[in-house]
């Protein structure tokens, strides 16, 4: 284990470059996964690396939807486990979801290792390993998913989601709320709820939203899911990455 100092000004980006390297040592995520972390920095630094405003109203209305759903499922791939496993099983607890491993790039012993993973940080049952439903109109090895997981889900948490899968997971009905760091992708494009902003601390944000609102009453759910615009989350995050200065990024390389 590298032993990063906790003042070096690029101490998240390193840690974070750590965890998915380990990741793929473990063989949890994939070398693809590698090059997604390195398109997801460049867009992080652009938007200052912090919560803009726009991204934690999307994290309170994922939150909302989220506790207002029947049948909610946090989908987790070889980022994500490797990213933050403990996170993404703490807000599996506080939302009642359920995890299911949903590999982009799908191989049995992955999945496997990943649902070992999310075990090993506290989660309790896993799905994904029984592969016995689908996302109709994709091929075969994309839209394999769990028949009382993802497929009998009202609300899915996609986080760093491939824009065809989205598009296919949108067309069955489901709602969707996606995590991602690039507001042009098409998953958030076609997200009910993209939240802009990066793994790391979007999780753990709807979290202590789902924490927050615990004592809300449906109606007030309701009316924060609703009042959310994610045309103008989305045009939010694009203006702060067109409009930001370097200058005002403390941490320049
Ligand atoms: O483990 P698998 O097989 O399911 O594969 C997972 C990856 C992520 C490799 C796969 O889904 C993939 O290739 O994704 P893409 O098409 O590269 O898209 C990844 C998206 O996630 C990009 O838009 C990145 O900007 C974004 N992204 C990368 N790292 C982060 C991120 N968004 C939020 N937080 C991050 N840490």
């Amino acid at each position: 284990e590298t032993e990063i100092p906790e003042d070096h000004p690029r101490y998240a980006s390193l840690v974070t470059r750590h965890r998915i390297e380990a990741g793929v040592e473990q063989g949890i995520t994939s070398k693809q996964g590698l090059i997604a972390q390195g398109r997801g920095e460049a867009f992080d630094y652009l938007l200052g690396e912090r919560t803009i405003p726009s991204a934690d109203d999307a994290a309170r209305a994922a939150a909302a939807t989220l506790l207002l759903a029947d049948r909610p499922v946090i989908s987790v791939n070889g980022n994500v486990a490797a990213l933050a496993p403990s996170e993404t099983v703490d807000l599996a607890g506080a939302v009642d979801a359920d995890l299911e491993v949903n590999l982009f790039n799908h191989t049995d012993e992955r999945a496997r290792r990943i649902a070992d993973h999310l075990r090993d940080h506290g989660a309790s049952e896993v799905k994904g390993l029984a592969g016995d439903g689908e996302i109709p109109g994709l091929d075969h090895a994309r839209g394999v998913v769990d028949a009382d997981g993802i497929e009998a889900a009202d609300v899915v948490v996609v986080p760093l989601e491939d824009g065809d899968r989205a598009a296919a997971l949108d067309a069955m009905g489901k709602t969707e709320i996606v995590v991602d760091l690039n507001p042009g992708s098409r998953s958030p494009r076609t997200a009910d709820v993209p939240i802009i902003d990066n793994l790391l601390r979007a999780v753990p944000n709807v979290t202590a939203h789902a924490r927050d609102l615990a004592d809300a009453t449906p109606a007030e759910l309701a009316g924060i899911a609703s009042s959310f615009d994610s045309e103008n989350a989305l045009d939010a995050a694009e203006e702060t990455i067109r409009g930001g200065s370097f200058e005002s990024r403390d941490d320049a390389e």
